[in-house]
């Protein structure tokens, strides 16, 4: 196989296939189509084109019966696929020259496409960055997930106060999906279990009875590598009442039922549950949750038996990845089919579930940890309640019999037990299950283990292990910031873009002065980007050479954009006490969403919103200080503001953050870090250096042990710092809110007297603020000398290699799933060509240039020779 031969892009089919969509889905000529229509008429257009290698993609996955990774996750955010796909196919410039030519512009297309946001934030979009990185790296993979009807709600703000609108993302259609009626799975939900005596074994079987079905249909998305003619695979699950239940039940008199079987398939897909924080036990969250889970299940296990004989090897075949503990129904849905569709004695069942079972966790906050009441799971899932009741008994056996002797045998089951006071915990179920336990960043690992999870790791070690999270650079720089993929490009060669650690060869480039300019260049053409956004959306003018100083990522008291906000008051104070001081222009640029029950959340949001309001209408302080507030921060935006931005804002309470990966995604595009030594920000200070970041604050050392010592009194630096208290008090004397002095008065109360039982300050905020204004001090004067800070944010792109999904992926691989790259066959004619893509086309703006890029052609060509992905494909 070359991947020449299965890439070739045909524009002038390209062209002709827009043309007939357009004439046959709207009878309307070209001339006449609104963007709208061209957006579907291309995406169409695309997907056949597509087709043919995701058809290719499967027939090799039928042929080898590969080793299958099942990554199972609630959300999938995958952002919008049309350019993404071109960009993966290596098409993105000859299509923006198809439609040239045809008289529209990519961009302005691009923009038509909702952006599907099934997810709340992080966690969804490291689900989509991996399905990207499986497969680029031809790894055999589904993302399971469902189709929620609205994803994450839009964000509108209204009078400075965030407001929730419904995202019909569907409302057009979503031209890249497949419906696949004939894998449709049928879920079963309430009723009772009764026991039967099987006539051959003799045994007691159990099934359930009088429940409530209902259909589970996939849509199928193609998920593009980079490049390499691999498509996987992204199934989403709908709901659909079951067949003929008109007729049937209501003959039967069964009116009840239909009615409930009716309305169960018209709520379950309906809405994704946009918090991530404060888990409430909701019955319909529950019945999602083993919605998907039970239809990926039995569909993973069906596929395995239609290529296998025995059962019993599903774990050489099938590897189920548990996105957090949302699909932790896995390990009891996966139990009742292997015992009671394939009847197996249990032994034998648990050891196929232990070892095609891994679970990845993305926080130690407790509240944040999934627990449900037995009345709730025992009414809706009899059935796996039985078999998770044996679970935990059998588990208790074994606590007993390793700690009976130390006399903690009850003190070890209040930790770890599954079913306890009341409660199924998630958690627990799927660490006893599951045959391994990752934490997404090596602090965040290290806290699971000495702390949040100590227990278990005493008892489990060999399952315990760390899985740092990455991005896909591909998104994230090569869609993103064209302008900076193409000086990397031109720099280094292309092989970046499937193997970030090449990136590390720009690092000489740092201290080279018309390498610096460039970047420099590069840099304030991003503004100037961001800027028209924010004044088209704002209506707020900035000053595209000010600090671009970054925080977008969702709102959260330990994320701590009150932090932040608090500290841009102080600076207003400053800078209205003292006008002539030597500041050089702010833009302080926040986007976030808030779940819309999280009070201080939300009033979090309106302060920042009303604090904007009067610094960027005082012209006292001449326009030093902006402060723009970018409503329904999403995939979409997010690309535009990584682009542009100087600063990255990633300051959570030491310890709260499990990773961070809007970290990595501004430090490549050349973002400097702010920042605690939390997350992932850890191992960026390792790979770029210390002294390229700005790190301040308490560690996450200092703040457990507080933490275990019942905080510390915010009331000493509240009477000791004179800044501070200015600050505190115009949060509630009226400065920020003449209507209402009162309004901000919960934010003060969480700083100063702590609510609902958790102490004051619960996040430290009062207690890093000072080491804060410090870091940003220190900003101020690295920004001073233009050239070191050219430096230094090429040094943070040139130190992002670490943070690509490729060699997260890679790591979950080697360690926990163990698959094998899955080389396709060659195929005689294609349609998309490598000399195609956007990177080998960098320039034909002058002779000077071209040479140079052909230069770097040259160069990008020998070492592409040598590279091990080359050299894996050339042997199949
Ligand atoms: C659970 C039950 C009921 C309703 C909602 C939820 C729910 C939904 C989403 C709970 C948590 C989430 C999302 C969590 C999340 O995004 N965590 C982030 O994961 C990232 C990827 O690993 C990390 O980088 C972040 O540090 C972590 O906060």
């Amino acid at each position: 196989m070359t991947k020449k031969s299965l890439m070739k892009f045909d524009k002038n089919l390209f062209q002709r296939s827009v043309e007939y969509n357009i004439r046959t889905m709207y009878r309307r000529e070209l001339s006449d189509a609104t963007s709208q229509q061209v957006f579907q008429a291309a995406a169409f257009a695309l997907k056949d084109q597509i087709i043919n290698a995701w058809i290719h993609t499967q027939k090799a996955f039928e042929e080898q019966n590969p080793k299958t990774l099942y990554y199972l996750s609630m959300e999938f955010l995958m952002g919008r696929a049309f350019g993404n796909n071109l960009i993966n196919l290596q098409a993105y410039e000859p299509v923006k020259e198809a439609l040239h030519e045809m008289g529209f512009d990519l961009n302005a297309i691009e923009d038509e496409e909702p952006d599907p946001a099934l997810g709340n934030g992080g966690l969804g979009r490291l689900a989509a960055c991996f399905l990207d990185s499986l497969a680029t790296l031809n790894y055999p993979a589904y993302g399971c997930g469902i189709r929620y009807r609205y994803g994450m709600f839009q964000q509108k703000i209204r009078d400075g106060y965030q407001v929730e609108v419904p995202d019909n993302w569907l409302e057009n259609g979503n031209p890249f999906e497949l419906r696949r009626p004939e894998y449709t799975q049928e879920i079963h939900f309430g009723g009772h279990v009764s026991s039967y005596i099987d006539p051959e074994t003799g045994r007691t079987m159990f099934r359930q009875e009088g429940y409530n079905a209902v259909k589970a249909i996939p849509y199928d998305m193609p998920v593009v590598g980079y490049g390499n003619g691999f498509v996987d695979t992204l199934r989403i699950w709908d709901a659909e009442p079951v067949e003929s239940f008109h007729l049937d039940s209501f003959d039967k008199g069964d009116y009840q039922k239909a009615v409930e079987d009716e309305n169960l398939a018209r709520t379950i897909c309906e809405v994704l549950y946009p918090c991530d924080d404060h888990i409430q036990g909701k019955e319909l969250r529950l019945k999602q949750q083993y919605f998907f889970v039970s239809a990926s299940v039995q569909l993973a296990v069906k596929k395995f038996m239609s290529r296998n004989n025995d059962i019993h090897e599903l774990p050489e075949k099938v590897v189920f990845q548990m996105n957090d503990t949302h699909p932790t129904l896995t390990v009891p849905e996966l139990m009742r089919i292997l015992l009671d569709e394939y009847g197996l004695e249990w032994d034998d069942a648990w050891n196929i579930v232990q070892h095609c079972t891994a679970y990845t966790n993305h926080t130690i906050m407790a509240e944040a940890l999934e627990k449900w009441p037995i009345e709730i799971f025992s009414r809706l899932l009899p059935r796996i309640y039985q078999i998770v009741e044996e679970i935990n008994r059998r588990f208790e056996n074994d606590i007993h019999a390793r700690y009976d002797g130390q006399g903690d045998a009850a003190y070890k089951i209040s930790k770890m037990g599954i079913i306890y006071d009341g409660q199924v915990r998630m958690a627990n179920m799927a660490i006893v299950a599951g045959y391994s336990v990752n934490g997404v960043a090596r602090l965040h690992t290290e806290i699971l283990k000495n702390e949040s999870l100590r227990d278990f790791y005493e008892m489990f070690p060999e399952k315990f292990g760390n899985k740092t999270n990455g991005i896909t650079q591909r998104r994230f720089l090569l869609h993103a910031n064209p302008l900076l993929a193409d000086w990397i490009t031109d720099k280094i060669g292309d092989e970046w873009i499937t193997d970030l650690s090449r990136i590390a060869e720009l690092a000489p480039y740092a201290d080279d002065a018309k390498a610096q300019r460039e970047f420099e260049q590069i840099k304030y053409k991003n503004k100037v980007r961001l800027a028209k956004y924010i004044q088209e959306h704002n209506g707020i003018e900035v000053d595209p050479r000010s600090i671009f100083d970054v925080q977008v990522k969702r709102l959260h008291e330990y994320k701590r954009q009150l932090l932040n906000i608090l500290h841009v008051m102080y600076l207003y104070n400053q800078l209205k006490k003292n006008p002539a001081m030597d500041y050089p222009k702010h833009t302080f640029i926040f986007g976030a969403k808030a779940a819309a029950g999280y009070r201080n959340a939300k009033l979090t949001i309106k302060l920042i919103n009303n604090v904007a309001e009067v610094i960027n209408n005082d012209p006292s302080i001449e326009d030093k200080i902006k402060v723009v507030f970018i409503e329904d921060y999403r995939v979409s935006n997010a690309e535009l503001i990584f682009a542009a931005a100087d600063i990255s804002e990633q300051i959570s309470t030491a310890s709260k953050e499990a990773s961070g990966t809007g970290c990595m995604k501004l430090m490549l595009n050349g973002a400097a870090t702010i920042g605690t030594m939390d997350g992932a920000n850890v191992e960026m200070a390792e790979e770029v250096g210390i002294e390229n970041m700005f790190i301040f604050g308490l560690s996450s050392k200092e703040v457990i042990d507080y933490e275990n010592n019942g905080g510390y009194n915010p009331m000493d630096i509240f009477n000791s710092d004179g800044n501070v208290r200015e600050v505190l008090v115009q949060l509630v004397n009226g400065m920020y809110s003449p209507e209402n002095p009162e309004l901000f008065r919960p934010l003060y109360d969480s700083l100063l007297k702590g609510e609902n039982g958790s102490s004051a300050d619960r996040y430290f905020i009062l207690k890093d603020f000072e080491s804060y204004a410090d870091a940003q001090r220190r900003i101020v004067a690295a920004y001073e000398d233009k050239k070191s800070w050219a430096r230094l944010a090429i040094l943070n792109t040139a130190s992002a290699g670490k943070f690509s999904s490729d060699r997260t992926i890679e790591e979950y691989v080697r360690d926990i799933w163990h698959l094998q790259k899955v080389e396709l066959p060659a195929v005689s004619s294609g349609r998309f060509s490598k000399a195609a893509s956007r990177t080998t086309s960098v320039s034909k703006k002058s002779s000077v240039k071209k040479e140079k890029t052909e230069g770097a052609k040259k160069a990008v060509t020998t070492r592409k020779r040598t590279s091990p992905a080359k050299k894996a494909s050339a042997r199949s």
